[in-house]
């Protein structure tokens, strides 16, 4: 169910804006953490693509990006060669010092095989994440032989307060009572 949930969101995300999506992508400068692309986010959002290059060995490409406190951070990887199948991606989520936070394989197997991660984010940190191929490890060490472009869609939203749920909560509520 939650899976499937994942599914529909990455397939609503999966829109007429990722063709045109300028590439970031500076291969092999990228293949490492230390020389991650830096992300620009604008208005709580990005979109780009990037490529798993074809006979570059183990191509690996790193992104990172400002994370504002208490914030979800939610990274969509889009496999564009043909939609959500190929290239098959792998994503992982990392702090600064390298320690993994998140991973993902799949989005939705078997309709999509991108990559998605949603993280809830408490302090100001710059994390970074990495895209490889299906066939590499966790640890992200370029041992796979999946190729292709795919496009990232990030986006960042502040974490509702109590309050502001509690608020939510009740409009519902009333809406409910309204319908009865
Ligand atoms: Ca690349
Ligand atoms: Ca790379
Ligand atoms: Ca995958």
């Amino acid at each position: 169910m939650k899976i499937a949930s994942i599914g529909a969101v990455s397939a609503l995300l999966f829109g007429a804006s990722v063709a045109s999506a300028s590439i970031i992508d500076s291969d092999p400068a990228n293949d490492t953490q230390a020389g991650a692309d830096m992300i620009t986010v604008v208005d709580g959002a990005a979109v780009y693509g990037a490529e798993l290059v074809s006979g570059q060995t183990g191509d690996v490409d790193w992104f990172s990006v400002n994370v504002p406190a208490n914030s979800i951070l939610t990274i969509v990887i889009i496999p564009l060669d043909i939609p959500l199948q190929s290239p098959d991606t792998i994503l992982g989520l990392y702090d600064a010092g390298g320690t993994q936070l998140a991973f993902n394989d799949d989005a939705g197997f078997p309709s999509n095989l991108g990559s998605v991660i949603v993280y809830e984010n408490a302090g100001a940190q710059t994390l970074s994440f990495a895209v490889s191929g299906f066939g590499d490890a966790a640890d992200f060490n370029g041992s796979h032989d999946e190729s292709g472009v795919y496009t990232v869609k990030l986006s960042i939203v502040p974490v509702p307060t109590p309050g502001a749920i509690a608020i939510a909560g009740l409009a519902g509520l009333a809406a409910t009572r309204r319908r009865r």
